[in-house]
C-alpha cells in the first residue's frame, strides 16, 4: 500500500493512494501549502502482520501495529532521559527528551507597577467594580514579559533497517515492571528483537538490536533534531548531536540559549560498524547496543564531558549487565505495590483493542490495574531524586513549542502529579518538587515583595525551570496562591514517612515562608462586604472560572475565592502542627509565629453555603455561574486534596461539596483528563466507591489515548497521575487520623488484594478482600507509635497479631477506630469480620 505524506517526522498527514494517483497528490499538495510543509514525501509501508501471542508478564502494554502517532509511542525514562518508541519497520523514531533541555534564561520579570496598583485593585474589587480592577491589574500586575518559554524536545534517535521488505509476528511492547520496551518480528527465517531502556543506575538510554541467527543486523542510525543543533560523527561508533537553544536576550538579542549534546555510542558483535556522513552504519551483525547520553549546561558544567564520562563509564559493561543493573532498579520500585483488582483471566488481548472494549461499556479490572500502575511507572520516569520535577507532560514532549510550554501549572496539575506519589510508595519521587520549591523561594521572595510589599515567597499559576514567579499570560495568573498550595507536599512527605529531620530542614522552612506570604497578603474584608472584618484575599480567583456579576457582566477577578479560604486553612493548620511537631513544648523559637498564624486562622472568612441552592460556594458572594461545567472545582480543594471538609467532622460542608460536585457534573464537568481524575479522588473521600467508580471508567475511556497517556486533548500527564491516585484513594485513605480501610470499594471490585500502599504516620498497608469485604490487613510500621485503624461499615476487628502474639486493642465508639501500639519495623495483621 502506497500513500502520500507531508510534513516533517513530527506533523504529517497521508492519503492512501495508488503511486500516480492525481487527485490524492494534489490533495496533499494543497495540504502541504496550507500547512508550509517542506515537501510531499511518497512512503512505501511494509507489509507487518501481527504476533498471535501476548508478550509474558502482566504489567505489559502490547500491540501489533508500529505506533503511526506519537501518542502511540511508549514512554521509557529515567528521570531525566526519556525516550518515545514508536516501534516503526523499516524505519524505528525514538523521541528524545532531556529534562533540563528549555528555551528561555533567567532574568528579573517583576512589574514594577504591581505594588502602586495594589491598593486600588483592591478598593475595586471590594466595590464590585471587577471590570474596572481587571483592566488596572492587567496593565500593572503581570510579569514583563507574562508569557514564559517552552520545555523542549532533544531530537530523534532514527534507526533505518536495511533489507527489510515485510514483517511477520510483530508484536511492540511495553514492560513496565522492567522499564523495558520490546519490538519483536520475523523476518524471512529470523526473529528480530529490539529492546530500549533509560537506566537510571548507569545514566543512559540503550538500544540493542538482535538477529536470531549470526551476521543479519544491518541498521542505519541517524540523531537528529529539526532546530539548533548540529550531528557529527566522531571516529566510526560515535555520533555527537551538539547544539545550542536560539533564545536572544530581551534587551541586547545576545543568545542566552542552554547549549546541549546528546551522544551515542555504538557497539556490535559480528559484521561491521562504520561512520558515513552523519550517520553510523551497521553491517551483518549479530547485535548492536547503542548507548545515549544527553546533557545541557542548565547547572553548569560542560555537556561535553559529562556525556563523555557518561558513556566511557556505560561502554565498559556488556550488554546483559546494563539490563540486569536497570531491571534490578526499576523493579525494585514498581514491586513495592502489588494490585489485584480481581482480574478475570479472558483471552489475551493488546492494550488498545481493550481500551476500545472498555469505551464500549466492558469492564476490565486487568486494565484498570494496568493502568494504576503505568502511573506508577511515569513518576519514576519522570522524576527520580536529583531531577527536574515531573511538568506537564512528564518528561515527554515532541514539541520545540509544547502546549502550555509543558511547563509547572500551579493551580492543580503539578500538584496533581505528585498525588501519587506518597500513597502509592514512591516517596523519593517526590523529592525533585522540593528542590523545584527551594529554587522559587528567592525569586518567589522577591515578586512577593516588589508585587504585594509581603515577606515569605510566593508562585502564581505557573512556572519554569528559570524561577518564574510573577502573574503569567492573563489576569487568571494574578493568582499568589500557588506556593501555599505546593507547601502541603513537604508536609504531605513528612507525614508519610514520619521523617522530622526532613520536616525540620527542609518542609517547615518552606511552609513558613508560604504562610509568611499569606499572613501579609491577608487583608480585612471592609463594611458592606459580606464577613466584614474577616481575613481575605484580594485580589483573588477560583482558577480560570467565570462568575456573573448582579449587574450581569461576567469576571474572573474577585476577592476571598472559596480555595484561597481552603488552602490557607490547610496551610496554616499544618504549619501549626508542623510547629507542635518539632517544638513540642510551646512552639519553642516558633511560639510567636505559631501565635500569629491560630490568631490569623481565627479571623479567616469561613466557607459559604449558598441559602439558594445548598451548594458550597465557589466565591465568597453567591454569585451565578456562568461555566456550571468547568473543569477547575477549586472549591473543592477543601475535600481534597485537603481535608477541611471530611464525612464525619464536617457533615454539614461534606453535604454541601457534594451538592457541588453533583451540580458540576451534571453540567458537563470532568470533560479534561485531570478535572476527570480529581472528581476521582472527590468520590473517593465522600466514600462513594460506585461514583468513584463510573468516572475511572470514564478516564479511560474518554481521556486516554492508545499508549495509556492521559488526553486534556492534547496529552497531559496530569490525568495519569491524578487517575492513579485516586484508584488508590478508593482503597485506602488516612487523612482523618486513621488508616480507613477500603473507604470506596466498588462493586466492579468484589475481591482482590492490595499490599504497599501507605499511609499517613508511616504505615505500609496491605488489604485483602473477598465478595466485596474487607477479610484481613497487615500493617508495617516503619516509625512505631499508636496505630489507629478503620474497617468499612458493618465489619469489625477480631484480632491484631504480631506475628504470632496477640496484641491488645482499643476500640474508640467516637473515632469509630480501633488502635495499637506498635514497635518500629513490627508487622501486624488484623482480621475482620
Ligand atoms: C490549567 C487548566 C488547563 C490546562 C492547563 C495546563 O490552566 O485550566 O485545562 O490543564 O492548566
Amino acid at each position: 500500500r502506497w500513500e502520500y505524506r507531508v510534513g516533517d517526522d513530527r506533523a504529517w498527514a497521508k492519503w492512501p493512494a495508488s503511486p500516480g494517483s492525481e487527485k490524492a497528490r494534489r490533495v496533499a499538495e494543497s495540504f502541504a501549502a496550507r500547512k508550509g510543509a517542506a515537501g510531499i514525501r511518497v512512503t512505501k509501508r511494509m507489509p507487518i502482520t501481527g504476533a498471535e501471542k501476548p508478550p509474558a508478564g502482566k504489567l505489559v502494554l502490547w500491540y501489533l501495529k508500529p505506533a503511526e502517532k506519537w501518542t502511540e509511542a511508549l514512554p521509557v525514562g529515567n528521570g531525566r532521559l526519556g525516550g518515545m518508541v514508536f516501534g516503526g519497520l523499516p524505519r524505528e523514531r525514538i523521541q528524545l527528551n532531556e529534562d533540563t533541555l528549555w528555551d528561555g534564561y533567567t532574568y528579573d520579570r517583576n512589574n514594577p507597577k504591581a505594588l502602586a496598583a495594589l491598593p486600588r485593585v483592591r478598593k475595586l474589587l471590594f466595590e464590585g467594580k471587577n471590570a474596572e480592577a481587571t483592566r488596572l491589574a492587567q496593565k500593572t500586575m503581570l510579569g514583563v514579559p507574562c508569557r514564559i518559554k517552552s520545555y523542549q524536545t532533544l531530537g530523534d534517535l532514527f534507526l533505518q533497517t536495511e533489507g527489510l521488505s515485510q514483517a511477520r509476528d510483530y508484536r511492540r511492547s511495553l514492560d513496565i515492571e522492567k522499564g523495558v520496551a520490546t519490538v519483536d518480528y520475523r523476518s524471512g527465517d529470523v526473529r528480530f528483537r529490539r529492546e530500549v531502556f533509560a537506566s537510571a543506575p548507569d545514566n543512559v538510554l540503550v538500544v540493542r538490536i538482535e538477529g536470531g541467527k549470526p551476521g543479519r543486523v544491518s541498521v542505519r542510525v541517524r540523531l537528529e533534531r529539526g532546530r539548533d543543533a548540529e550531528t557529527v560523527a566522531e571516529g566510526d561508533d560515535t555520533l555527537v548531536m551538539k547544539g545550542r537553544i536560539n533564545c536572544p536576550h530581551h534587551k541586547t538579542g545576545q543568545n542566552m540559549g542552554m547549549r546541549f549534546e546528546a551522544r551515542l555510542c555504538a557497539l556490535v558483535r559480528g559484521g561491521s560498524l562504520a561512520s558515513e556522513g552523519k550517520e553510523l552504519v551497521v553491517r551483518n551483525a549479530d547485535s548492536v547496543t547503542l548507548l545515549l547520553s544527553a546533557a545541557t549546561d542548565y547547572r553548569g558544567g560542560e555537556p561535553e564531558k559529562k556525556n563523555r564520562e557518561v558513556i566511557d563509564r556505560a561502554r565498559k559493561l556488556s550488554y546483559e549487565e546494563l539490563k540486569r543493573r536497570h531491571v534490578a532498579d526499576h523493579s525494585r520500585f514498581m514491586n513495592r505495590v502489588e494490585i489485584d483488582l480481581g482480574s478475570r483471566k479472558g483471552p489475551p488481548v493488546p492494550t488498545d483493542e481493550r481500551l476500545g472494549q472498555l469505551k464500549k461499556g466492558a469492564d476490565d479490572p486487568d486494565l484498570v490495574e494496568l493502568y494504576f500502575q503505568f502511573g506508577r511507572y511515569l513518576l519514576l520516569g519522570s522524576s527520580r531524586p536529583g531531577c527536574m520535577p515531573a511538568n506537564l507532560q512528564g518528561l515527554w514532549n515532541e514539541h520545540f513549542q509544547a502546549p502550555w510550554n509543558s511547563d509547572y501549572h500551579t493551580n492543580i496539575n503539578l500538584q496533581m502529579n505528585y498525588w501519587p506519589a506518597e500513597v502509592c510508595n514512591l516517596s523519593e519521587c517526590h523529592l525533585p518538587l522540593f528542590d523545584l520549591m527551594e529554587s522559587l523561594v528567592a525569586p518567589g521572595s522577591k515578586t512577593a515583595r516588589v508585587h504585594y510589599g509581603a515577606r515569605g515567597w510566593v508562585v502564581h499559576h505557573l512556572t519554569d525551570v528559570w524561577g518564574f514567579t510573577p502573574p503569567a499570560d492573563g489576569v487568571w495568573g494574578i493568582w499568589p496562591m500557588g506556593a501555599a498550595w505546593l507547601c502541603r507536599h513537604p508536609y504531605e512527605h513528612y507525614l508519610f514517612t514520619g521523617d522530622k529531620e526532613f520536616l525540620r530542614r527542609r518542609a517547615y522552612p518552606l511552609m513558613k515562608g508560604g504562610a509568611r506570604f499569606i499572613l501579609d497578603f491577608l487583608v480585612e474584608a471592609p463594611p458592606g462586604t459580606p464577613c466584614a472584618g474577616k481575613l481575605v484575599t484580594n485580589p483573588s480567583h477560583s482558577p480560570e472560572n467565570r462568575f456573573r456579576l448582579p449587574d450581569g457582566t461576567v469576571s474572573m477577578f474577585t476577592y476571598a475565592a472559596t480555595m484561597d479560604l481552603e488552602i490557607i486553612y490547610d496551610l496554616f493548620t499544618n504549619c501549626i502542627e508542623a510547629i507542635d511537631t518539632l517544638w513540642p513544648e510551646g512552639g519553642g523559637p516558633e511560639a510567636a509565629f505559631r501565635a500569629e498564624l491560630a490568631s490569623a486562622l481565627e479571623r479567616l472568612a469561613p466557607l459559604q453555603i449558598s441559602k439558594k441552592t445548598g451548594r458550597l460556594q465557589e466565591w465568597i458572594e453567591d454569585y451565578e455561574e456562568p461555566s456550571p461545567g468547568h473543569r477547575h472545582m477549586s472549591h473543592l480543594y477543601g475535600l481534597h486534596p485537603g481535608h477541611e471538609i471530611t464525612l464525619r467532622r464536617t457533615p454539614r460542608l461534606a453535604r454541601a461539596a457534594r451538592a457541588s460536585l453533583e451540580y458540576r457534573l451534571s453540567h458537563g464537568g470532568g470533560h479534561t483528563g485531570w478535572s476527570r481524575a480529581w472528581i476521582i479522588n472527590f468520590w473517593a473521600r465522600l466514600e462513594e466507591g460506585e461514583k468513584a467508580y463510573e468516572n475511572v471508567k470514564a478516564l479511560l475511556s474518554k481521556s486516554t489515548l492508545p499508549n495509556l497517556f492521559d488526553n486534556h486533548p492534547p496529552f497531559q500527564i496530569d490525568g495519569n497521575f491524578g487517575g492513579t491516585a485516586g484508584i488508590a484513594e478508593m482503597l485506602l485513605q488516612s487523612h482523618e487520623g486513621a488508616i480507613a480501610l477500603l473507604p470506596a470499594l466498588s462493586r466492579a471490585w468484589p475481591r482482590g488484594k492490595v499490599s504497599g500502599l501507605r499511609a499517613r504516620g508511616g504505615w505500609i498497608v496491605s488489604e485483602e478482600w473477598n465478595g466485596g469485604k474487607l477479610t484481613a490487613a497487615t500493617v508495617e510500621s516503619t516509625v512505631g507509635g499508636v496505630c489507629k485503624v478503620k474497617v468499612p461499615a458493618g465489619r469489625r476487628v477480631v484480632s491484631v497479631l504480631c506475628g504470632t502474639e496477640s496484641v491488645p486493642f482499643t476500640f474508640s465508639q467516637k473515632e469509630d477506630s480501633v488502635a495499637f501500639r506498635t514497635g518500629k519495623g513490627s508487622v501486624y495483621r488484623i482480621k475482620v469480620e
